[in-house]
Order: C-alpha cells, then sequence, then structure tokens
C-alpha cells in the first residue's frame, strides 16, 4: 500500500493523542502536516499508520507511509564530526562546541557582530524557528539571520500583506475548499506535491471546475482533464499576464462583483487601467493560453461563486518562484477581488505552504526583518515589545539583515559574514545559481551544519553537528491553514544526538551571554506566546495543553479570539481601513530571455517520492527506487532536434553551467519547455542552472524559468 488519497470523509477536528496505542503525530514532511500515529518501543520497529484529521482526511501519500525509515537510517549523524586535516571526524560536543564559541568570538572580536551569520528553515518547530531568531539577536546580536522560506513562501506573503494586509496562506480550512464546484490552482502540482489534498478536490473535479494552471500536463493538470474541467498550458513565467486578461474578461463579460469591489476593496481603478489594455487576444499570443479557456476558466469561478457552489483560487510555487512572483500573485489577488471571493464564506483566495513549518517558521522571526508574532523588526513598538520579553533593551536589537541569497552570496566577501551556522536546510543542491552559493561556503572561515543526515552542505562543513529530528522531540507546527499542531516524541535519539535548542543554549553561554536560552520547547513555546502576542500572529491563547485536548486553533488565537480564527477577513481585511488593495501590477516575464544559444526554458519543481534537496527522501529505499533518477522532461520534437531520444542521457545547459539528466520525452510538454526535478545534487543538480534574479519586494530568486539548450552526452 502507498498511496492513499480516496479514504471517505470521517468525522474530523479532533487532534487528541488518545484515540489509538501509540503516539499521535504529524508527518516529518510537508505543510499539509497529515495526522500520523507511530506504534513501537525503538527506531527499528516503529510502523506508521494515517490518523483522522482535517487535512489528510485518513490519507498519507508515499513519503508520509515511509517516513519512519528515516529514524533507522544507517545515514543518520550519531556523533558531531570537525574537520581535521581537510577530513570530517567524530569529535566530542565539547570539543565542536569549543570550535564553533571560538570562531564567534573571534570573528565577531575581528570583524564585527554581523560577520557571524545564521540560515534557518521552514521544517524547524515553531519554539526552534523562535529561538534561533532570538539566539541571532540576542546572543549573537547579528541581523545576519534569513532562511529557506524566503525561497519557499516570500513572494505569496508579500503579495498576502500587501493585499489583504496579513499573510495567512490559507485564510480558510482547507476543508472549505471541498465543497467548492470550482477551483483555479495557479503552478501548483498537489497530486504530486500534497496527495491528501486531492481529497479536497473532488468535488471540483467531477464538476467540471478543476482549472489548472501549469506549463505541464501534470498529474494534477490531468485530473481536472478527466472531470472536464481546464488546463491552462501558459510558457513559464507569463502567469501575471494570464492574471490581467482573465481580469480583463472578468471585467468585460460582466463578471465583476461590483458590490464586493465598491464596499470591501479600494485600488480597483488603477488596476484597470493597467488591465485594460490587456485585452485577451494579447494575454492568449504572450501566454499560449487560447482565449476561449481563458473565458471559461473566468465564467467557471463565476458561475461557481453566483450559484453558491464555492470557488477559489489558489497559487503556489509555479506562479510564484519568479522574480516578479510577488506582483505575479498580486495581480491573481486581483482577479480574485474583482470576482470578489476573498473575505466571503464558500470562496476564497490562497496560497499552499509548502514546507513543514512553512506558515509557522515565516512567523517568528527567522525572517532577516521581523520579530516574533510576525512583527517588523524596523518598528519601533515591535522592538520595545519583543526586548521586553526578552530581557534586553530594544536599542541593543539589531536591524534588518540580507534576503537569504545576498546573505549566502555575500559569506567570505568584505563585509560579509565569515561564520555561518545553517539550521534545517541544505543550500548545496536548493540555492539559486547554486555553484555560487557553493564557492561562498567554502570562501568562509567556519561553515557549521546542524542536522540528522550528511547533506550535501553538510559534507562541506567545518563543523556538523548531529541533531534530534521529527519522532524524537516535542514540539508545535503550524500547518498550512495556520493552524496550530502538536509533534510528539515516539522515541529516543541516539545517545549523542542533541536538541538544537540544548545546542544554542550552550553556545550563548560559551560566548558570554547572560540571557537564559530554556532547553525545554514547552518553556520555550510559553515564551513566544508572549513574545507574538499584539503581533499579527498572534499565539498568545495557544496552548500545550489545549492542542493535546484536541482543539483545533488557528492564529490570531488570544484573549480576544480565545477560538481562534479558522477563517479570516469575514468582517474585515487586515489593512488599516478593513479593505482589500488592488495594487496596480503589469506582466514583466522572465528576467532572462532564451535566444538561439539557449533557446529553451528550464522550469523546474518537484516529483511525488522526493523533498526537497532529497537529503532526507534519497536514504528512503522504497523511494529512491520508485524515484528513480534525475530526468528532464522533453517534447519529442524538442528532443530530436537535439538528436536525443527517451532514456539517453544529456546535458542541460544554461549560462551559469550544466546539469546531467536522463531524458524522459513527453508528448505533452509545451516544445518550448523542459522541465526538471531539483531534488539531487552533484552532476545531477537543477540550481546548477538556475539564476538569481531576485523580487524587488520579496527577494524571492526565479527558481521558475531560465534559459537552457540541451546536449546529447556521448
Ligand atoms: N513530493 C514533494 N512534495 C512536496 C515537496 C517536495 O519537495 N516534494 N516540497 C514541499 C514544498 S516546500 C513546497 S514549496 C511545495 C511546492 O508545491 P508545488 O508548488 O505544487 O510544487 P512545484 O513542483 O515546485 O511547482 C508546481 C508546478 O508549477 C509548475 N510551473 C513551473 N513553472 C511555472 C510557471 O511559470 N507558471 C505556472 N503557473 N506553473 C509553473 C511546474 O510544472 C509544477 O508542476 O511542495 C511541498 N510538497
Ligand atoms: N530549482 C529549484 N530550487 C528550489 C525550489 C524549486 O522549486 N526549484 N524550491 C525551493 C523551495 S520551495 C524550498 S522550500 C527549498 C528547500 O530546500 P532546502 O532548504 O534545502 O530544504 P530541505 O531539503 O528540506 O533541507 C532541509 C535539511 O535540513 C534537515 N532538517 C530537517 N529538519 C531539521 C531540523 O529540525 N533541524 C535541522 N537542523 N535540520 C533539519 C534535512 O535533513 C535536510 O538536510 O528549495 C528551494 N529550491
Ligand atoms: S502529503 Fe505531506 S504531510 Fe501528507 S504524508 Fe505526504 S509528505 Fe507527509
Ligand atoms: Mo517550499
Amino acid at each position: 500500500m502507498t498511496t492513499d488519497v480516496t479514504s471517505p470523509p470521517r468525522p474530523l477536528g479532533r487532534d487528541a493523542p488518545s484515540e489509538q496505542a501509540g503516539v499521535a503525530t504529524h508527518c516529518a514532511y510537508c505543510g499539509l502536516q497529515c495526522a500520523m500515529t507511530l506504534t513501537g518501543a525503538s527506531a527499528a520497529d516503529l510502523t506508521v499508520s494515517p490518523r483522522r484529521f482535517p487535512t489528510n482526511r485518513g490519507g498519507l501519500c508515499q513519503k508520509g507511509w515511509t517516513s519512519a525509515e528515516l529514524l533507522r537510517t544507517p545515514g543518520r549523524l550519531t556523533t558531531p564530526l570537525v574537520r581535521r586535516d581537510g577530513q570530517l571526524a567524530p569529535a566530542s560536543w565539547d570539543e565542536a562546541l569549543d570550535v564553533v564559541s571560538d570562531a564567534i568570538v573571534r570573528t565577531q572580536t575581528a570583524y564585527g557582530r554581523d560577520a557571524v551569520a545564521v540560515f534557518g528553515g521552514g521544517g524547524l518547530t515553531n519554539e526552534k524557528a523562535y529561538q534561533l531568531g532570538k539566539f541571532a539577536r540576542v546572543a549573537l546580536r547579528t541581523s545576519q539571520i534569513d532562511y529557506n522560506g524566503r525561497w519557499c513562501m516570500s513572494s505569496a506573503a508579500a503579495a498576502g500583506i500587501r493585499c489583504f494586509g496579513l499573510d495567512r496562506g490559507l485564510p480558510f480550512p482547507v476543508t472549505d475548499i471541498g465543497s467548492a464546484h470550482a477551483v483555479l490552482l495557479l503552478g501548483a502540482n498537489p497530486a504530486e506535491t500534497m496527495p491528501p489534498f486531492l481529497t479536497h478536490l473532488v468535488r471540483a473535479a467531477d464538476a467540471g471546475g478543476l482549472m489548472v494552471a501549469d506549463p505541464r500536463l501534470t498529474p494534477t493538470a490531468a485530473k481536472a482533464l478527466d472531470g472536464g474541467g481546464l488546463h491552462l498550458q501558459l510558457r513559464p513565467g507569463t502567469d501575471a499576464a494570464l492574471a490581467l486578461g482573465m481580469l480583463h474578461l472578468a471585467v468585460t463579460e460582466g463578471y465583476a462583483d461590483r458590490g464586493f469591489i465598491a464596499e470591501r476593496t479600494s485600488g480597483f481603478d488603477d488596476v484597470w487601467a493597467v488591465a485594460a489594455q490587456w485585452l485577451p487576444e494579447r494575454a492568449e499570443r504572450v501566454t499560449g493560453v487560447a482565449v476561449t479557456t481563458m473565458r471559461a476558466a473566468v465564467s467557471g469561478l463565476a458561475r461557481a461563486r453566483d450559484t453558491e457552489r464555492g470557488a477559489y483560487v489558489l497559487s503556489a510555487r509555479g506562479t510564484e518562484q519568479h522574480a516578479s512572483g510577488t506582483d505575479t500573485v498580486t495581480a491573481f489577488i486581483a482577479l480574485a477581488l474583482a470576482l470578489g471571493l476573498p473575505g466571503n464564506p464558500g470562496t476564497g483566495f490562497g496560497t499552499i505552504t509548502g514546507q513543514g513549518n512553512g506558515q509557522g517558521g515565516r512567523e517568528h522571526g527567522q525572517k532577516a526583518d521581523q520579530l516574533p508574532g510576525y512583527r517588523k523588526i524596523d518598528d519601533p513598538e515591535a522592538r520595545a515589545h519583543v526586548a521586553s520579553v526578552w530581557g534586553v533593551d530594544p536599542a541593543d536589537l539589531p536591524g534588518p539583515g540580507r534576503s537569504a541569497f545576498e546573505l549566502l552570496s555575500a559569506l567570505g566577501t568584505d563585509g560579509g559574514p565569515h561564520v555561518l551556522m545553517v539550521h534545517g536546510s541544505n543550500p548545496v543542491v536548493s540555492a539559486p545559481d547554486a555553484r555560487v552559493v557553493t564557492e561562498r561556503l567554502a570562501a568562509l572561515d567556519l561553515l557549521v551544519v546542524s542536522d540528522f543526515v550528511l547533506s550535501e552542505t553538510a559534507a562541506v562543513a567545518d563543523v556538523v553537528l548531529p541533531v534530534l529530528q521529527w519522532a524524537e522531540e516535542e514540539g508545535t507546527l503550524t500547518n498550512l491553514e495556520g493552524r496550530v499542531l502538536r509533534r510528539r516524541k515516539a522515541l529516543d535519539a541516539p545517545s549523542e544526538c542533541r536538541s538544537e535548542l540544548e545546542v544554542w543554549s550552550e553556545l550563548a553561554r560559551r560566548i558570554g551571554c547572560s540571557t537564559d536560552f530554556p532547553t525545554d520547547p514547552r518553556v520555550v513555546f510559553d515564551e513566544l506566546r508572549r513574545a507574538s502576542a499584539g503581533g499579527p500572529a498572534d499565539y498568545s491563547a495557544v496552548t500545550w495543553e489545549r492542542l493535546d485536548a484536541g482543539e483545533s486553533l488557528h492564529w490570531p488565537c488570544s484573549a480576544e479570539r480565545p477560538q481562534g480564527t479558522p477563517r479570516l477577513f469575514l468582517d474585515a481585511f487586515a489593512t488599516p481601513d478593513g479593505l482589500a488593495r488592488f495594487v496596480a501590477v503589469d506582466h514583466a516575464g522572465p528576467v532572462e530571455a532564451d535566444d538561439t544559444a539557449y533557446p529553451l526554458v528550464a522550469t523546474t519543481g518537484r516529483v511525488l517520492q522526493h523533498y526537497q534537496s532529497g537529503a532526507q527522501t534519497r536514504l528512503v529505499a522504497e523511494l529512491a527506487a520508485a524515484a528513480g533518477d534525475m530526468f528532464v522532461h522533453v517534447h519529442p520534437d524538442t528532443a530530436e532536434a537535439a538528436g536525443l531520444a527517451d532514456g539517453d542521457r544529456a546535458d542541460v545547459v544554461s549560462r551559469r553551467g550544466r546539469t546531467r539528466a536522463v531524458v524522459r520525452v513527453d508528448d505533452d510538454m509545451r516544445p518550448d519547455v523542459v522541465f526538471l526535478p531539483f531534488h539531487w545534487g552533484g552532476d545531477a543538480r537543477a540550481n546548477s542552472l538556475t539564476h538569481a534574479a531576485l523580487d524587488p519586494t520579496s527577494r524571492m530568486p526565479e527558481f521558475k524559468a531560465c534559459a537552457v539548450r540541451l546536449e546529447a552526452v556521448a
């Protein structure tokens, strides 16, 4: 048994640990945070069974089913490693932490506080994400902290804040989507990236109302077509043109909700000034999506809205991971607003958060410009509040630092950081223009990686700290719907592994910081509650006791809203005037033009079996076998033109590097596009090709479009 996505709905909403023997927890991987029960006393005999929960309705994907393999992989790090004579060699914790603390003190004395940097991850629990931000600002007193969520949710977040005044990926429970008859998915492939999510799309698919905008005919798009829905097979990076063309049609064909626009939004006229120029024929020329298809998509959404059958627009990384990602999401929000979808029951706009704690991880201070509770680090009131919780002088808190790629590309330069601590990311594989990032990592005086497996980034570190994973520790995560969940401990870690909370506490002490860094996650969470109180992401009334009793708590959850907020914006948007904002944006398109030397657009993404940089899932034999090797999807004519056939090995070459892959000829590809997954390193690293043109607002790199050619490999 592998993928179970068709379990019938059961009574939902409880997350209490009691109903079965074993430990009730949530999956090790993505933001859907499917519920599971772990049974067994040791890693060797631990088994996974799915558990009833609204997001997964009793289903798990193949990664979830096999997640216990991570706990018993021979690839597990079981002792600290320190580089000596060029080799990573086992060391004691004392030795390893001494190397790190000595380097921190030495480097900050020589170059200043910002010479030590921190890179976090959206897989860290809330407690760790919070504590990492505090460790950076209070112990290291560095401004140089950012995290991999910058490459994930930043454009969606920036657009949400811009238009709604708040960023919670789904401002409604995922189950609301389940009753909708029309769902427009933008650059999202949940059939592979969140298989149990499909249970929430069954009704729309059956009604012929599932619509998927993706350059590829993905399993998700195929599902839409099977039910009589739509596949909008656009050229990569043309989503904003699609949004503006659809907005044009919504208005000219009379689908705009004039009452909603007048009462609940501002700025429509400015947006219309741009959208009026986007005649649908022009949008068709740019995107490759037929006017009839755009018209059918707009009328499908409007019809479902008018008959109260539910209509949602949901975006994911295909639309967002561009140097114009924020504007693109902004344009689709404008479409959704024109149709009157956000802020009403049964309809809405949302973005699908990717990482396990991709939502909570972007709220509590890992971001360069942020303090806990989704506060801004340059806001004097926010600084005063958080400094009082931390027991420090607000003037001692650093200001904003560099964003992820800007941070990594400054490493080892004059004025850039010389020591980097990585917690929960594998940038050697997953960073844009990864060759440059790898060179910068090599230029550091000290690279410290905390992980439980020897990722490609850990392999080039000077110090590797073996930390706890997933089922070995307690904590909370916040899933894609802003619901806070309990992650529970099911077994003891190998004896030499330590919690990151202990690592930060010990390092703070060693570098002479007088602030206490608690190591009990429950104590850390209580502090997080206080630090978040009054901020946009307010967790102050969430307690572990309430979560353990099975209450479902979506933030904001405070004294004013003790039951939490499953649905945001029903009364007002989170802007100062309560109105959602139409923001005028135009189509920009991919930064890198194709030409005769690089005539194809490469886009990148995911396969079902592998998670992210693959550091974890490549160690799970069943997943590695099922996923096969690095491949490139190519249209048959395009393959032929390059002298390639199905199964051949090819080099995909961009202006920055090359990636070796097996050719998979696919009739359903656009001839001008190739697709590569990014789950492998070395020669098979997709990010040797990508480039780091950054979105001006979110600082998101352009993972989803670069110019390439194919070369046959002898
Ligand atoms: N199996 C698996 N599941 C995962 C993950 C994983 O690594 N593996 N990671 C998790 C995380 S962190 C994330 S962020 C989510 C990501 O979840 P998704 O966003 O669903 O995943 P991607 O494959 O990155 O991109 C989705 C689709 O965008 C399409 N696309 C590419 N370029 C464009 C474009 O220019 N426009 C449009 N409209 N579409 C385009 C791709 O063809 C792809 O099918 O998945 C989560 N779940
Ligand atoms: N070309 C291309 N590149 C992409 C993307 C794309 O679509 N295309 N997507 C981007 C996106 S959306 C994302 S989210 C990133 C993700 O890419 P990465 O940031 O590399 O994420 P992971 O592979 O999940 O890396 C997590 C590492 O942290 C470890 N880890 C997991 N949990 C913990 C923990 O609690 N503590 C510590 N210390 N370590 C832990 C894992 O073992 C693994 O080695 O990739 C981005 N890169
Ligand atoms: S969909 Fe995500 S949370 Fe659910 S089992 Fe798969 S990886 Fe885990
Ligand atoms: Mo992500």
